[in-house]
């Protein structure tokens, strides 16, 4: 482990925003199985460290929305973090490549061919997996963005993991899901999660299921979790939720009359700049606006 590195890869994280940053060896982490192919070393052969880092988005949000008036998109997205945590962890990819390092950051974008970040930040005693399937960080809640650079530089550090800390019995969020997408144990069910159903051509189940007022992904999971309760009320006073709440969403903007009556120019310039990079088609936004319309009108609270 060099020290001087680690101190200068911290002080950078701070000047991106990062709330948390560990560094790990880069074995093979669990289950081997299902990461086949996607193991540190498939990646960078000789990879010696994660470095793992952690963003609270808690703060990141559409305040003061009135779900049956206005249509929402996911903190994830939000945030800016779609990708992954990829631009916040650029100065830290440049040193390590200035000072003759490989450096590869996980990015949404090779989906298949990264590491699972979960994986890695449970390994980096970040917190424990959730039934929702989400990471969980006593402190900030799963509303957080996980980033992580491969590298073979040897910087790794041994932590403690985080015990399950679900409370007994809770399963407040599998109930909550519209379409029960994280029902069986830690497992997500890939085709109904409203994060990748909200994207697809075709609904995988009927239209008539109260996806709420989500146009884009969906935090209904992730909003009746205890460990989220206080942050959804309150969230922590941290220099990313500073940052988002100097951005001041217009409300209005996202009233379901206005974007129901959205151009496709309107739409290209207004809404699609918040995806950060991903385009949600013109059509698919539209179709999903108007589900989350059927949805709140037909809510009786
Ligand atoms: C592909 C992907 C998706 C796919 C899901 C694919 C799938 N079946 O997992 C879709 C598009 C549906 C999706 C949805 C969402 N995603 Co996503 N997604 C990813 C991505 C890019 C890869 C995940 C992956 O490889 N999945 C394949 C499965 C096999 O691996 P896994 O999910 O990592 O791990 C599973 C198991 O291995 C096991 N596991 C992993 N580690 C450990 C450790 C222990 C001890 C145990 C017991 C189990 C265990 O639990 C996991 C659940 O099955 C990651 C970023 C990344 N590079 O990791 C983000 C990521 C996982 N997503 C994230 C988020 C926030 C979301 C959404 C909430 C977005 C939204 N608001 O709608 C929803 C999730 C809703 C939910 N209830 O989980 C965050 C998670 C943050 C957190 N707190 O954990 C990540 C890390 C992105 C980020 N930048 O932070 N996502």
């Amino acid at each position: 482990m060099n020290n001087n590195m680690t101190e200068d890869i911290k002080n950078l994280a701070k000047e991106s925003l990062i709330d948390e940053i560990r560094f790990i060896d880069a074995n093979e982490y669990e289950p081997k199985e299902i990461f086949r192919g996607r193991q540190p070393k498939d990646i960078m052969p000789e990879a010696k460290s994660i470095i793992v880092t952690l963003i609270y988005i808690g703060g990141v949000d559409m305040m003061d929305f009135d779900d049956k008036r206005h249509g929402r998109i996911s903190k994830l997205a939000l945030s800016g973090f779609y990708a992954n945590m990829v631009k916040p962890t650029e100065s830290i990819v440049d040193y390590l490549k200035s000072n003759g390092y490989k450096a590869i950051v996980a990015d949404e974008e090779l989906e298949d061919e990264t590491i699972s970040l979960k994986s890695v930040a449970v390994r980096a005693g970040l917190g424990f997996i959730g039934k929702h399937t989400l990471m969980i960080n006593k402190k900030y809640g799963s509303f957080i963005a996980l980033g992580g650079i491969i590298t073979d530089a040897d910087l790794s550090q041994v932590y403690e993991m985080q015990p399950v800390g679900c409370p007994e019995g809770c399963d407040l969020c599998q109930k909550a899901c519209p379409t029960r997408a994280n029902n069986k144990d830690l497992n997500l069910n890939r085709s109904l999660c409203i994060a990748d159903y909200l994207e697809s051509q075709v609904i995988p189940v009927k239209e008539e299921v109260d996806i709420s007022n989500y146009f884009y992904e969906c935090d209904i999971c992730q909003m009746v979790c205890p460990y989220n309760k206080n942050h959804a009320k309150e969230p922590l006073d941290t220099p990313y939720t500073r940052f988002f709440k100097s951005l001041a969403l217009s409300a209005e903007k996202f009233s379901f009359e206005n974007l129901m009556k959205m151009s496709e120019e309107e739409y290209m310039e207004e809404v699609v700049p918040l995806y950060y990079g991903f385009e949600l088609p013109y059509d698919i936004f539209r179709r999903n606006v108007s589900l989350a319309y059927e949805s709140m009108k037909h809510r009786k609270k």
